[in-house]
């Protein structure tokens, strides 16, 4: 079949919409109609050519929400007709990983869906006679996608796509990233480096969990009205710190924050993030994917003096089970998603949405077939 698709030509360039061939699912896939999908600062990262996994041509996107159009053969899990969210962190419910009760980060299909590929190592998808590699096991920047069945969450039918495509990616790595990874109790103090789509749901977890102070760090003055909206109790430019961020951050917290998340993918705003824990107990979270070869550095005594650094993908969460209980966060207005959605366009505007992202205008930007 055909698809209207936003393709990933070549690193640094913009994506070029166009048609491309979709084949059907195989064995254990699914045929999904895309309604919806936000872009996140992770697809921007890709398309720049900062990410060693990166592969052109392809079709980027991993925040998505649609409907199964069909079913390959051994899928039991969803039917035509089924609202579903990807996932670019399956469940498969059987590995190593999945049945160890200690992390989301199934293995099942990793390595085939880091070579852009379908766990058969087939592509579904071709331009012009060419192939074209599948993204995050997603590409949701496609009108029709294929996935593994152990890819997709089944959510509620009265969900709107336009809304909980976010649930995909953003929603839920920062809600989990408290929630799940952190484990933030209630009366903690908090820094988040990094206000936009994922720091301002860590924030929303923040506020949700009963955090006490929630610190925002942000170069752009325009995030701190936005990030008040959503519990943010205290806003600090690094711009205009004289001097030493982590000494004044130390001596803002009284001693230092009890957690800190790092939601830019800047190493040096990691280091920071640590250094301002609490000595003892406080704990850094990595959210934020750092470019190709950039690595992290802190004198050793941060770690011997009891800071933790950690790091947590799709804020610890497991797909096909917690994403659906999300969409009803949503759904009895537990969470907000729809202040943080500023703006919504079609495909052929796409690029639209990276513009507003680089230039600091958009929270997310979603993208409606
Ligand atoms: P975004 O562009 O919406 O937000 C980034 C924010 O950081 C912006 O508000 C920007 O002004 C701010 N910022 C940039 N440099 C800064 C600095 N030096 N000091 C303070 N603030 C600064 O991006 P996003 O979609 O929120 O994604 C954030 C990061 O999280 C990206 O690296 C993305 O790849 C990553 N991410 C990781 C996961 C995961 O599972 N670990 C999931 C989604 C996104
Ligand atoms: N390809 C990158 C890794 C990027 C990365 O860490 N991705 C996160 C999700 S970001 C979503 O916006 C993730 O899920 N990581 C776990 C995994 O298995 O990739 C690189 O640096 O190679
Ligand atoms: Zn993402």
């Amino acid at each position: 079949m055909e698809s209207r698709a936003a393709v990933a030509v070549k690193a640094g360039q913009p994506l070029e919409i166009t048609t491309v061939n979709l084949d059907g699912p195989r064995t254990g896939e699914v045929l999904v109609e895309i309604k919806a999908t936000g872009i996140c600062h992770t697809d921007a990262f890709t398309l720049s050519g900062a990410d060693p996994e990166g592969l052109f041509p392809a079709i980027l996107g991993h925040e998505g929400a649609g409907i199964v159009v069909d079913i390959g053969k051994e899928v039991t899990s969803v039917v035509p007709g089924d609202h579903v969210i990807p996932l670019y962190t399956p469940e498969c419910r059987e590995c190593t990983y999945c049945t160890s009760g200690k992390t989301n980060l199934c293995q099942a299909i990793r390595v085939t869906q880091g070579q852009g590929l379908m766990p058969d190592g087939t592509s579904r998808f071709s331009a012009g006679g060419e192939t074209l590699f599948h993204y995050m096991g997603t590409s949701t920047f496609s009108n029709f996608t294929v996935l593994p069945e152990i890819a997709l969450a089944k959510v509620r039918k009265d969900a709107p796509f336009e809304k909980i495509c976010y649930i995909g990616c953003g929603v839920t790595t920062g809600l989990g990233a408290v929630i799940n990874t952190a484990k933030v109790e209630p009366g903690s103090n908090v820094i988040v480096f990094g206000l936009g789509g994922i720091g301002l749901n860590v924030i929303q977890g923040a506020k949700l969990v009963g955090a006490d102070m929630i610190v925002g760090v942000d170069l752009n003055p325009e995030r701190e009205a936005i990030a008040r909206k959503f519990g943010m109790t205290d806003f600090i430019n690094p711009k205009a710190i004289n001097g030493d961020l982590v000494g004044h951050l130390l001596e803002f917290t009284k001693g230092g924050a009890d957690y800190t998340f790092e939601c830019i993918g800047n190493v040096e705003v990691m280091r920071i993030a640590l250094e301002c824990c609490h000595k003892g107990w406080g704990e850094s979270i990595i959210i934020g994917v750092a470019p190709s070869g950039a690595e992290i550095s802190t004198r050793p005594f941060q770690l011997v003096t009891g800071r933790v650094w950690r790091g947590t993908a799709f804020g610890g969460a497991k797909g096909r089970t917690d994403v659906p209980r999300i969409v009803d966060w949503y759904m009895n207005g537990k969470i907000n998603i729809d202040d943080l959605i500023t703006h919504e366009m079609p495909l052929n505007q796409i690029n639209d949405a990276f513009d507003l992202m680089h230039a600091g205008k958009s929270i997310r930007s979603v993208v409606t077939f």
